[in-house]
């Protein structure tokens, strides 16, 4: 997978998408990440990114050249163009699946009060990451690849597995617990020490259950 984004900041990216398990992947060679400064596609002497909006107002408006260009220049076959906006359809993890499956991504950051409107041609998606307003596109933009490439075949190890996920099992995790078998006063529950499966099993789903009811009844709702 090849993930580009059209950014203002793109020293934004180099530390998070170097640690930790989405730099393993880029070592590996399962996905690649391009931070492009559409700055450097203004097509204009001054550079000019933004301008004011027609019919005034407050607030910038991102110019279309600079994104029209970067996105020519790139030239990708069938790209998923997702545009990074609070008005977007809210991110979750069947859309991280979906995504996962992808050949080419391409994030459109802005910082400002808005698009200009015929920047939408280029779109595929208008995504938000949640009901909160950021400064800009980009911490978005790095959460939705995290939640996406951790899920594209080889990138997790065994033992990082996401087949018991929270949201892709449809409910909350139950309890962990490690060693010390007491801590502070604190025990862990007698049913994971005695090594009988199948009752293991029983209390992870119970407590997974319980703890979604107490916490997140809209997902239950939801299956
Ligand atoms: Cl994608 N962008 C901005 N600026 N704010 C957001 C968001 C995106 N998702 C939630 N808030």
């Amino acid at each position: 997978m090849n993930i580009h984004y059209l950014t203002l900041f793109p020293e934004m990216y180099e530390g998070v998408l170097g640690t930790s398990i989405l730099g393993r992947a880029k070592e590996k060679g399962i996905v690649s990440y391009h931070a492009v400064n559409f700055r450097d596609y203004s097509g204009n002497k001054h550079n000019k990114v933004d301008d004011y909006p027609y019919g005034g107002g407050a607030g910038m408006v991102l110019k279309p050249e600079p994104v029209f260009n970067a996105m020519e220049a790139m030239d990708l076959k069938s790209p998923r163009v997702i545009l990074m906006c609070p008005q977007g359809r809210p991110f979750d993890q069947k859309m991280a699946e979906e995504l996962s499956e992808e050949e080419d991504i391409v994030f459109i950051c802005g910082h400002y009060e808005g698009y200009d409107e015929r920047i939408r041609t280029l779109v595929t998606d208008e995504v938000s990451i949640g009901d909160y307003v950021l400064t800009g596109g980009e911490l978005a933009s790095l959460t939705m690849t995290d939640a996406i490439v951790r899920l594209i075949p080889g990138v997790l190890s065994r033992e990082e597995s996401h087949q018991e996920d929270s949201f892709s099992t449809g409910l909350l995790e139950h309890p962990h617990y490690t060693r010390p078998r007491e801590y502070r006063g604190m025990e862990v529950p007698e049913v994971l020490l005695n090594g009988n499966h199948r009752l293991i099993e029983e209390w992870r789903r119970e407590e997974s259950l319980k703890r979604t009811k107490e916490r997140r009844p809209d997902l239950l709702s939801d299956q």
